[in-house]
């Protein structure tokens, strides 16, 4: 049965020592930093307990919601990882509020010994790409931290010495590099550099250094990583815009290096770091320009559920807490509760939104919207987006003239247009429209 399975999960294998930061990327990346009770729960070797552990995951979600005791600690769960002693890297992980990511975590070679290494080798080999998709390592995220003596160590060298990873990607994570700020900030004050200065400079001269000193140990090997990323104050969440840049580069770097078209999307809809990821793939989907082209000689547009269903799958986040207030059980494969939410006023926002624009171009209006809309909810409430955040959402955009100035975007970009739209310059240009017109992290204060 799992041979014909497609993957439907993102799976990471991450390694690094004990205290790299591992677990704080994870949690930031994939959006699960204000569940703290939520502790990676740990499928059986085979993952036989899965099917069960997601309908508990759900469910425990849902209880906390509606403020019901956890089930938990009643029912027969896998035990999670600080209580089975050491680390399994055969084990994989997930966070109960985000089962579309799987991970295995590795300790990496923290005594040097061949015998770790090989037991690395060993599982990724077992995971390349000929075994059944569902089982398949997508990326190896491999953590270094800038907080300790000996950066990278004789042991780590060997792994981009001596392991090739095949078409699975290696990203190189520095984490911890407020470290390295310090000194760096330390290191320019006393070579006068006044204090403000020096604060400023202090991350990009810390990277600097640190490109000639250290990183060519590891890019020199045989196998280097494919990208490398540089992460500081994730521990904090007062250094929000850190941990948000952080996460957005290294889910951006992750994407860039894989070429499998499934599995980028398997990783855009696991990630909840970047809403930029869910508005550029929203577009590239062609959803909006193939339905478009198709009324290029229509007389009206009338969007339907599917149509916003179609673009709000992309967005997570909206995704999830669809699933909690409009099924309570079932399947998750549901964005019917927001797509009403988004739909319900339309009745009478429509006209705001489309003006006197033509039927195919009410499609680039509608559909640019519905990305906004939910690209913007995630603000209003980070990472869990109730249906009453979308009608926010919409009437802010509205109020705001953020619609008109879409609208006319659209009309000074297309009204000339010969009606080919579902092209990639077509797409490129509307992903450009959203971009200008979003409320972006940098916009915000979190
Ligand atoms: N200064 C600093 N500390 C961090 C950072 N990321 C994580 N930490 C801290 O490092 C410790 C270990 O983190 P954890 O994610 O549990 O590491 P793991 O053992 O690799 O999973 C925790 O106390 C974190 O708060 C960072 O970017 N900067
Ligand atoms: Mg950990």
């Amino acid at each position: 049965m799992p041979d014909i399975e497609a993957p439907d999960r993102f799976r990471v294998l991450i390694i690094g020592r004990a205290n790299a930061g591992k677990t704080t990327i994870l949690r930031a990346v994939y959006g699960a930093e204000e569940e703290p009770e939520e502790e990676p729960t740990v499928y059986d070797r085979k993952g036989f307990n899965k099917i069960k552990s997601l309908r508990l995951t759900l469910r425990t979600v849902r209880n906390k919601i509606t403020g019901h005791a956890s089930p938990t600690s009643a029912t027969n769960i896998p035990s999670p990882s600080h209580t089975r002693g050491l680390h399994d890297i055969e084990a994989p992980l997930v966070f109960p509020s985000n089962p579309r990511l799987v991970f295995h975590d590795s300790r990496g070679f923290e005594s040097g010994s061949d015998e770790e290494l090989e037991l690395v080798r060993n599982f990724i080999q077992s995971r390349a790409d000929k075994i059944a998709p569902m089982e398949q390592l997508h990326v190896i995220w491999y953590c270094f931290p800038t907080d300790s003596n000996r950066i990278i160590t004789a042991a780590e060298q060997e792994f981009f010495k001596t392991i090739d990873t095949g078409s699975v990607p290696v990203i190189a994570i520095f984490s911890k590099f407020d470290a390295l700020d310090a000194s760096a900030f330390v290191e320019l004050e006393a070579s006068g550099v006044p204090f403000e200065q020096a604060q400023i400079d202090a991350p990009e001269y810390a990277e600097k250094q640190f490109n000639l000193t250290h990183l060519p140990l590891i890019m020199d090997q045989p196998h280097p990583p494919r990208d490398v990323v540089y992460l500081r104050n994730f521990h904090d969440k007062k250094f929000c815009h850190d941990i948000r840049k952080g996460a957005s580069e290294l889910v951006e770097k992750t994407l860039a290096s894989i070429s499998n078209d499934d599995v980028k999307r398997l990783l855009v809809l696991s990630q909840r770091a970047n809403v930029e990821t869910c508005i550029k793939a929203a577009v590239e989907s062609g959803v909006i320009t193939t339905t478009a082209q198709k009324l290029r000689d229509a007389a009206s547009f009338d969007p339907d559920k599917k149509f916003i269903v179609d673009l709000f799958k992309w967005f997570p986040y909206v995704w999830d807490v669809t699933y909690e207030w409009e099924k309570g059980q079932g399947r998750m494969l549901d964005f019917g509760g927001a797509a009403y939410a988004f739909k319900g006023p339309l009745s009478c926002r429509l006209p705001l939104l489309v003006g006197t624009l033509s039927p195919p171009l009410q499609v680039f209006a509608v559909g640019l919207a519905a990305i906004i809309v939910a690209a913007n909810a995630f603000w209003l409430q980070p990472g869990n987006v109730y249906q009453s955040n979308i009608r926010e959402a919409l009437e802010q955009y509205i109020k705001s003239g953020a619609s008109s100035r879409v609208q006319e975007a659209i009309f000074s970009s297309f009204a000339e247009h010969d009606g080919t739209f579902n092209t990639s310059a077509c797409k490129d240009k509307l992903v450009q429209i959203v971009l200008n017109n979003h409320n972006s992290m940098s916009k915000l204060m979190c």
